[in-house]
């Protein structure tokens, strides 16, 4: 049980309020509230794997109009140690974001980072490849205990993600653990001042995920949803076909839905139509690291020798430092094909306005009841061909 989890009045450190319904999509705007502020949905969640948000400042970060940000408990449980960041005060003292933070359980980046991963009702056991070789065991309940001690304000349960394709039976495989594990992590929870989201699982069998989701109803009161194993190399056919029906016609309505690791601005447009309210993922920093920047013509690789006269910003009219500041894309050329890190921090800052601002305006327009058209609108741009 959890305590604190009664409190269903005013004031309460946790809960999600719908405050808008589309009237044409299964689109909705809402209000997520935890310890460290609200947080507006639809939103996009900007990712600190590390506790840092890649060449970008908290401040930076506040100024884009991030409201929430993601770390991994598997990176942070090998380096520093949750203990040092316990010492440290917790995530939001250690890293200086007193915003809200999610961390996700690593149950993913296990099977991306680690190797020799071995399975069984009672956790994973694997080889940390990335950090010192070594291996490391993780029950719920000390996936549980990590996530604690670094105290974000949203934990996810442990999870298995198959990769696509796996054969039924090993989705299958993987939706059973992961409903044990949800029972288990929701047994040993004791954070109350933390709100812990069950994961749905079941690769593209819409029966499969609907028995997770069950199981996960069934085992504990979860007050959000993650929506798993989904963008494990799927096209958006296939990802759409069951990810619409699980999500508009299956999942309880007042609690914050959160599709995880999608950050493609087509697919965060389409997933909010289907009743999405959360969406993180690497690939607005991690392709303004290779020199990619989002705009609405479609990516712009900046190293191409095309911008090497190039006086625009990267998209005019965008308020992100970048295109603000009129840094041109001539000059970002010049510094990403340098590797100076203020390359990499610019068109950073600019692609997680670009998402951020995308979810403003969706948002916006779920107020105004005309999301609808909203999507119609971005379907035609050249950028949801590119993404
Ligand atoms: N489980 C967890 N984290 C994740 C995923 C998942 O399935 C995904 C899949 N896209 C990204 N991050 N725990
Ligand atoms: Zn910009």
């Amino acid at each position: 049980g959890q305590p604190g989890r009664e409190d269903g009045g005013q004031g309460r450190w946790f809960g999600y309020d719908i405050v808008a319904e589309d009237p044409e999509t299964h689109a909705r705007a809402g209000v997520l509230h935890t310890p460290h502020g609200d947080v507006p949905t639809p939103i996009f969640m900007p990712v600190g794997t590390k506790a840092t948000v890649k060449g970008v400042l908290p401040s930076q970060l506040e100024e884009l109009g991030a409201k929430i940000i993601l770390a991994n408990t598997y990176h942070l449980s090998q380096r520093p140690g949750e203990a040092l960041v316990r010492e440290m005060g917790g995530l939001h003292e250690f890293m200086r974001w007193d915003g809200p933070i999610l961390t996700d359980s690593g149950g993913f980046q296990v099977f991306s980072h680690a190797d020799n991963v071995r399975l069984s009702r009672d956790g994973v056991t694997f080889r940390t490849v990335d950090y010192d070789g070594t291996y490391v065991t993780w029950t719920p309940e000390r996936n549980m205990q990590i996530a604690e001690s670094l105290g974000a304000d949203i934990v996810m349960q442990l999870d298995q993600c198959p990769g696509y394709p796996s054969p039924r039976s090993f989705v299958e495989r993987a939706v059973e653990l992961s409903s044990l594990w949800a029972e288990r992590c929701w047994q040993s929870h004791t954070r109350a001042d933390q709100a812990l989201f069950g994961i749905v699982q079941g690769g593209m069998h819409l029966d499969l995920r609907l028995r997770s989701l069950r199981h996960l109803e069934e085992c504990g009161d979860f007050p959000g949803y993650g929506i798993g194993g989904y963008s494990v190399g799927e096209d958006h056919e296939t990802m759409f076909e069951t990810l619409a029906p699980l999500v508009s016609d299956h999942m309880p309505k007042g609690k914050p839905r959160y599709l995880m690791g999608v950050g493609n601005p087509t697919t965060l447009v389409r997933g909010v139509a289907c009743g999405i309210d959360m969406f993180d993922c690497v690939l607005p920093t991690r392709t303004a690291r290779m020199g990619t920047a989002f705009s609405t013509e479609g990516k712009l690789n900046l190293k191409n020798a095309r911008f090497t006269h190039d006086h625009e910003v990267l998209e005019p009219g965008c308020g992100c430092p970048a295109c603000a500041g009129g840094f041109t894309r001539a000059y970002l050329h010049h510094l990403v094909r340098q590797h100076e890190i203020l390359g990499a921090t610019l068109v950073s800052l600019h692609n997680l306005y670009f998402l951020l601002e995308l979810m403003r305006r969706a948002r916006q327009s779920i107020l105004d009841g005309t999301y609808g058209s909203f999507v119609r609108d971005w379907m035609d741009l050249p950028v949801s061909r590119e993404f």
